[in-house]
Formats: C-alpha cells, sequence, structure tokens
C-alpha cells in the first residue's frame, strides 16, 4: 500500500503505519448540546479522539500532516495515529474540518463538489479516506460521490452515527473506528458506506431507520465487508476491480437543480404529473412505481399520455421500484405502457442512486461529453456497481470469468434465466440461441420459471418474435406449463392477439397451437367473448364455445359476483405475471405436472 511509512526511532517501529484523511462535513457524530439544540462543533480530533485510546497510541511522537484544501492550499494538520490494529499496522490520520459544520439534511452538491475536490487534491498522499457526515443525506452522498470519482483507486469511506460521540451511549466510535481501519487497511477502490460494523456499497445503500444504530441497509447487494470479533471480513469477489487503465478523475458538479422524484400511488392525479413534468428546465424525473415497475394504467391513459409527452420534450424519466428489495423487471418493461412511453428501465437502482446518476449524467451532457441518448443508454447500465447488470455474454464463459461483481451474487442459472428473458423481450434471436447452446443450460433453463411462474414459452408467447418462441419450442420446451395465476402461454398469446398490443402475437398463437397447446376449457367462452370484443362483436350473450366448436357447458354469462370474481382474479394474474393480462382460470388445483 503507498504511503506506508516506518516511524525512526519509533519502539513500535516494525509496524508500518498508512495515512488516513478524515474530511468532517458535520452530522450528529459532532454535535453537542447548545442553547439552539444540538449543533455541529469543531475540534473533532482534540475532543473527540485524542483523549480516546482507541485512536491515540500516546506512545507515538507527534507529527503533523502536510493536507490541502479543496482549492489547493497547503495546511499542515496535527495528526494521531491509532495503536497497532489487528492487521500489525497503526493509522495515522488528520482530520480535515469543513466550515460550516452542516447538519446533512442542508447538504447540497455545492457540498458534494467540495468533498470531492478535497479527495482529489489530496490523492497523493494518503491511503484512503474517511468523510463523516450526518446520516440523514448520507446514501445520496455515498451515491452522488461514487459517480463524481472516476477510476478510483483508494477507498472512500463515508460515515456517521445515529448518536453522538460525546453522548454516553453511542455508535460513533464503532462506526469511525471501523471506517478508519478498513481505510487505512484494506485496498478496497470504492466510495463505500460504513455503519454499524458493516460495509457497504455507497451507491446500493439507503436509510432504513430513523434511531436504530443499525440504521442502512443496502437491500439489492451484499455488503462489501462485515467486522467481526476476528477481524474485517472483506468479501473480495464482490468488490469492483479497475477495468481499465485510466487515471483517478474527479466531475465537479452534479445537475441536481433540473432532476426530480415522484412516487406514484393509487389514485395519483395524471394533471398533477403533468404538472410536473412541466416545471420549467426539468431534465429528469426519477418515477419510484408499484413492484416490478407498474403505474396506473388508468381508464383514460393520461398519466402514459402526459409521461409519453414529457419523454418526447426529452425528459429523461426513469422508472424504478418502491420496494425497498427487488427491481424494475426488464422482462416487462418494454411491454408495459411506460416502456412504449420512452421510460428508461432503471433496474435495482435505489432512488438515491437513481437521482445522483441522473445528475451526473446531465451534468455530462452539459459539457458535451455525451448526448441525450448516451444518458438513457448509460442510466440502463451499471457504471460504478450501482445496478446489477444483466451482462448476456457472461453467462456463456466459465464462472471465473464473470466480471460483474452483481452477476456473481445471483445463481448463475437464476441469471442467465433472467438474461434470456431480457433477450426474449428485446426480440434478440441471437442472444436466445447463445444463452441456449449447450446441453446443459438448455435443459436448465428451459425448465427455469421467473417469480410469476412464466417459463422461457410464456414470455416468449407475448414476445416481439415468433422466431424465438419456435427456437425455443424446436428445443423441447413445453407447451402446457401454466404459470402461477394458472395461465398457459397460448392462453396469454391469445390475450396478445385480443388486445391488438402486437402484431406477430398471431403468429405465435399459431406456433403454439401447431406445438400441441390448447387452451383450458373453461376458459375458451370467455377467450372467445375477448376475441370478440376486440373486433367489436359484442360477445356477452352467453353462448358456449368458441370457433372451433370447444367449449360445450361453459357458461359465459356471469353474475356479478363472478364478474367480481373475476376482477380480482385478473388483478391477481397481474401481480403474478407482471403483465396487465386477465387470469385464464381463478386458481385450481393442478396436480402433479
Ligand atoms: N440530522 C442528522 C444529520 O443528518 C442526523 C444524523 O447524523 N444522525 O446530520
Amino acid at each position: 500500500m503507498g504511503g506506508v511509512t516506518f516511524m525512526e526511532g519509533n519502539p513500535d517501529r516494525q509496524f508500518p503505519e498508512s495515512r488516513v484523511l478524515i474530511i468532517m462535513t458535520g452530522g450528529t457524530i459532532c454535535m453537542q448540546p447548545s442553547d439552539d439544540g444540538l449543533v455541529p462543533m469543531s475540534g473533532f480530533l482534540e475532543l473527540a479522539m485524542a483523549p480516546r485510546p482507541s485512536f491515540n497510541d500516546s506512545t507515538a511522537p507527534s507529527t503533523n500532516l502536510t493536507a490541502y484544501t479543496k482549492e489547493g492550499h497547503k495546511l499542515s494538520l496535527p495528526s494521531l495515529r491509532t495503536p497497532t490494529s489487528a492487521y500489525s499496522r497503526h493509522i495515522r490520520y488528520s482530520i480535515l474540518e469543513f466550515s460550516p459544520l452542516l447538519d446533512s439534511s442542508s447538504i447540497a452538491s455545492a457540498g458534494w463538489t467540495d468533498i470531492a475536490l478535497t479527495i482529489q487534491k489530496n490523492y497523493p498522499f494518503f491511503d484512503g479516506f474517511v468523510i463523516l457526515h450526518g446520516t440523514d443525506s448520507l446514501a445520496y452522498t455515498a451515491s452522488a460521490l461514487s459517480f463524481m470519482l472516476a477510476d478510483l483507486g483508494k477507498p472512500v469511506i463515508l460515515t456517521g452515527s445515529q448518536a453522538s460521540i460525546f453522548a454516553l451511549q453511542s455508535d460513533a466510535v464503532d462506526n469511525l473506528l471501523g471506517s478508519l481501519i478498513i481505510a487505512g487497511t484494506f485496498t478496497i477502490p470504492e466510495v463505500c458506506l460504513f455503519f454499524h460494523h458493516t460495509l457497504f456499497r455507497g451507491n446500493r445503500t439507503t436509510k432504513v431507520s430513523a434511531s436504530s444504530f443499525e440504521a442502512f441497509d443496502s437491500p439489492n447487494a451484499d455488503p462489501l465487508a462485515r467486522v467481526t470479533s476476528l477481524g474485517v471480513d472483506v468479501n473480495w469477489g464482490l468488490v469492483r476491480r479497475p477495468t481499465r487503465i485510466a487515471e483517478f478523475a474527479v466531475t465537479k458538479t452534479l445537475d441536481t437543480t433540473h432532476v426530480a422524484s415522484l412516487r406514484i400511488f393509487p389514485g395519483i392525479w395524471p394533471q398533477l404529473v403533468d404538472s410536473v413534468l412541466r416545471v420549467p428546465d426539468l431534465r429528469g424525473l426519477v418515477l419510484e412505481t408499484f413492484g416490478m415497475g407498474n403505474a396506473p394504467g388508468g381508464v383514460d391513459g393520461h398519466l402514459t399520455k402526459a409521461i409519453k409527452q414529457a419523454v418526447d420534450r426529452g425528459i429523461v424519466i426513469v422508472n424504478v421500484s418502491q420496494c425497498t428489495n427487488g427491481f424494475v423487471s426488464p422482462l416487462y418493461a418494454p411491454g408495459t405502457a411506460l416502456g412504449r412511453a420512452g421510460v428508461v428501465f432503471g433496474g435495482d437502482l435505489t432512488t438515491e442512486a437513481a437521482l445522483t446518476k441522473l445528475s451526473y449524467l446531465l451534468a455530462l451532457k452539459d459539457e458535451g461529453t455525451i448526448g441525450l441518448e448516451e444518458v438513457k443508454d448509460m442510466m440502463g447500465k451499471s457504471l460504478r456497481g450501482e445496478m446489477t447488470e444483466l451482462r448476456v455474454a457472461s453467462f456463456v464463459h466459465p464462472a471465473g470469468d464473470l466480471e460483474d461483481d452483481a452477476v456473481g451474487r445471483i445463481s448463475e442459472s437464476d441469471s442467465a434465466f433472467t438474461a434470456l428473458g431480457y433477450a426474449i423481450s428485446n426480440g434478440d434471436l441471437r442472444t436466445v440461441r447463445e444463452l441456449l447452446e449447450g446441453d446443459e443450460f438448455n435443459h436448465q433453463l428451459l425448465k427455469k420459471a421467473d417469480y410469476a411462474g412464466n417459463t422461457a414459452v410464456h414470455l416468449a408467447a407475448v414476445g416481439p418474435e415468433p422466431e424465438i418462441l419456435k427456437e425455443i419450442l424446436l428445443r423441447g420446451a413445453s407447451v402446457h406449463v401454466r404459470n402461477r395465476a394458472n395461465n398457459t402461454p397460448l392462453y396469454l398469446a391469445e390475450k396478445m392477439v385480443a388486445s391488438g398490443a402486437s402484431p406477430n402475437s398471431q403468429q405465435c398463437v399459431t406456433l403454439l397451437k401447431g406445438a400441441g397447446a390448447h387452451l383450458w376449457l373453461e376458459n375458451e367462452g370467455s377467450m372467445a367473448n375477448s376475441r370478440r370484443a376486440s373486433t367489436g362483436g359484442g360477445g356477452s350473450n352467453g353462448s358456449n364455445g368458441d370457433e372451433n366448436g370447444h367449449g360445450n357447458g361453459i357458461q359465459t354469462n356471469r353474475s356479478a359476483g363472478e364478474a367480481e370474481k373475476e376482477k380480482a382474479s385478473n388483478a391477481l394474474a397481474a401481480e403474478f405475471t407482471g403483465l396487465s393480462l386477465e387470469v385464464e382460470t381463478p386458481l385450481l388445483d393442478l396436480g402433479p405436472e
């Protein structure tokens, strides 16, 4: 590790020192009571750290460290060092305090610029950086910095605490000491957030508790490290590694003034969404949608219309899920109204990461580095490990070749199936073929289903490319498997035909029927009705059977109660399939498949 020094004449000289710069921005960690309540206080090194033996090896000679302000002015800062750590190393550190110190609820992008520039100016002189910061906006700052600091080669660890370091019962000492030791010991070249014994990738985090010491989580990414009684357990498999030859560089500003986030809720007024989207100079919106990326369609489609018009005006709209865990499904995004309106699929981005990433990309656009299409394209790609990116090509290589840490988290076959679904919904026949190449994958993937029980055949049946369905069927996939809403691929394809949503659906129906698919008897009547309805043919006369003459004995005249039941089933189906399709039958006991 660069910067390791041996102290001449020091009795402990066999143990090296690493150097860490602590940048103090404020937050509860440094707050003390005043007439105005708790306020951040300066003098943290002397008041909070020097008196504590775990932060101050008093046998060490006192020495000053050279550091630089964000403007590049040279400073000589007093330093302390820790006693020898379990890694046979001392961490020597100084603190650079910002002025004024802030409650983090007041931090804005100018504060992020100050932090980024301070790191840049001091980068060659320290092994790592610890940023002390309030917890309220900590996840935003961690996300923002992850984008601003490109080709980072040293650890930048943000931390804070729920209680002041001056309080009797506080998490401050643990959080600070853990951050300091990790930043001075391990070359984790990422912007991280350390809290409650856990090191997270910063741009995956969110504040989950207002009061608990376990205040942060990264619901879609495993922690990078944990501190245990035995030391620091780093999950090196997840830690990002440089993938190109490039020097550390800083993007100085983010455009936070032209972005917004909006949480969809049942009954949201389309005009309200439209008004937000018409705020002068708005350039980007993070839309927090339901579940896997759904939004109310509305009877008249006004909401999607407002969204589509905004996309046409050049506003980048990113779809992220309101759910803490999980992602906006790439399997369904292109087929949904939002997908068709041009909303960008945000995968498993947190809102914090989505907003700051959008601000970062819009700033790059202002610089002229990238254009609008690249902003949209990059929103859907992992730049700093902030989202689980589906790298289709990875799956056909041996596991050792997997580059993306996030992909590595998911079991290989789950990932491959997700990639397959993605390729199917994109109509990408070549990738589908690549993924299905090889006996083992072929066998596994065609048996797999997603959370809603949809197999590759279900997905292809509603996909844009009948050739893909043919490919899958020719490889031996069953047309008879039903998903969790009891729907067969044929039923879904028939519904697509009835809705008129995809011009190629009839070919899928023909293919499926050619492969032996059939509707379940009890559905044939309702299918025939929906076909007639879609062609303006009425069809509520309760006649039995469809044009094939099937369906004898099927009651299609429904009581109000039954209609209600069907409505509920439809909602259930939409939830299970992620598609706005009706349920084929109420849930049945299928018996063994
Ligand atoms: N309001 C404080 C802040 O964000 C909360 C904290 O640090 N625990 O600065």
